[in-house]
């Protein structure tokens, strides 16, 4: 069976933070921070913390503003994080909740009930708990059938993910599969560091993914895809269930956040994705003019007009490879689904695209889709 994109949805949290709030927030942090080791920093024991400003935001990343769950922590310089009421064990999960808004879209987009689903794979880079699986209270709470189960690829896993369901489809083991994608950054992004406090945002993604013959509407075949990882500690968060196992575990350790060496992730994963994507192209037998758009990873300006150059061969043209983190800044794997969902629908039939992610891992996901129905 061909496997085929028949819906997608975002859920976009309501509260926004501008670079400028973001700024204003990290600077008074930074101020009070430094006048409570006045002494230490004079003495020349600790290093004063430097202001943050909007114009190296914009400038190194392209990013205007981000949309987070709750703004008030993360702007009071005295919390420098988000407050999410803590839910009852007989209450939707925050990731659940955000899954169901953008679920509900991809289903309705689809013309699908959500009964006739056989599986919900829950993708993110975080997950709230361990057990039992987001994947499994979405189902519950949609009224799906079959299966769900949750995995982890970082930036990758909305890729991933809809490989792992393109390819029970193609199989026969199942009609059709979510694929959904809740990113709550900013519970895990470090707000006190200036060099990464602007880089992530909260969205939820979903995709509906069926077999290509039940679907009732305009939708996007998968032709093919591709993942790949290669190990890297260049991207790394050191939190997780063996914490309390170690010395000093209670400690507010920078290392149990997102920690990253931007420097060397840009330089590292450009070519890696270059490779990728142009190995996969040629595998699939599509060159760089069967292409009409490119839904890239959305973590930095610079880098996707890089990817984009190189898998082209010239400067992409307006709308042929739209960034979409200018407004939601790095939302890990949902930001080549919001760029696929927000701009697609234009395209005609026979029309092919690509939906690429890289990130964390390393890892680096390729979807090639054509436009049919
Ligand atoms: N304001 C002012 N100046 C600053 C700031 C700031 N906020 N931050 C840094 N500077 C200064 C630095 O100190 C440095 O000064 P100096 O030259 O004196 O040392 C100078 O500006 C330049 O700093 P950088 O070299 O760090 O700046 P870059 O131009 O490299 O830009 C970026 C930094 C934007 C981080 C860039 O390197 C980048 O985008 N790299 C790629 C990052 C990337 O793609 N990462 C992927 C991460 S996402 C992922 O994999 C998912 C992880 C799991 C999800 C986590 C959810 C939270």
């Amino acid at each position: 069976y061909q496997p085929a994109i028949t819906g997608s949805g975002v859920f976009t949290p309501s509260q926004v933070i501008t670079n400028d709030e973001l700024v204003a927030a990290f600077n008074a942090y930074a101020a009070r921070w430094n006048a409570d080791h006045a002494e230490a920093i004079a003495a020349g024991e600790i290093e004063a913390k430097q202001p943050s400003s909007s114009e190296f935001i914009v400038a190194a990343s392209g990013i205007e503003q981000r949309y987070v769950l709750d703004k008030s922590g993360v702007l009071d310089p005295e919390v420098m994080h988000p407050w999410l009421r803590e839910r009852g064990d007989d209450e939707p999960g925050q990731m659940a909740e955000m899954a169901l808004s953008a679920c509900r879209d991809a289903l309705d987009m689809a013309g699908v009930d959500a009964a006739e689903v056989d599986a919900v794979i829950c993708a993110a880079s975080n997950h709230e708990r361990a057990y039992p699986a987001i994947a499994i209270e979405i189902q519950d709470l949609l009224g799906t059938g079959g299966f769900g189960f949750d995995m982890n690829v970082a930036c990758s896993s909305a890729t991933f993910g809809i490989q792992a369901a393109a390819d029970m489809i193609r199989s026969g083991s199942i009609r059709r599969a979510l694929v959904v994608n809740p990113e709550i950054c900013s519970a895990h992004l470090e707000w006190r560091d200036r060099d990464c406090h602007f880089i992530f945002g909260d969205v939820c993604t979903a995709v509906l993914i069926e077999r290509a013959d039940l679907a009732t509407g305009p939708h996007f075949i998968i032709q093919s895809t591709r993942c790949a990882t290669q190990f890297s500690n260049n991207i790394r968060n050191n939190d997780g269930f063996l914490r309390r196992t170690r010395k000093g575990h209670m400690e507010d350790r920078r290392d149990m956040q997102f920690m990253q060496n931007g420097r060397k992730v840009f330089k590292e994963v450009l070519p890696l994705v270059a490779h990728h994507i142009a190995d996969h192209m040629a595998d699939a037998d599509v060159r760089a003019d069967d292409l009409k758009r490119l839904w890239l990873h959305q973590a930095n300006k610079t880098m996707n007009d890089y990817i984009g150059k190189k898998v082209l061969g010239r400067t992409p043209e307006p709308g042929e490879q739209p960034n979409i983190l200018q407004d939601y800044a790095n939302t890990s794997s949902a930001g080549s689904i919001i760029a696929f969902a927000k701009y697609s629908e234009d395209l005609k039939p026979g029309d092919m695209g690509l939906i690429c992610s890289f990130g964390a891992g390393y890892s680096v996901g390729s979807v090639i889709v054509e436009r049919a129905g």
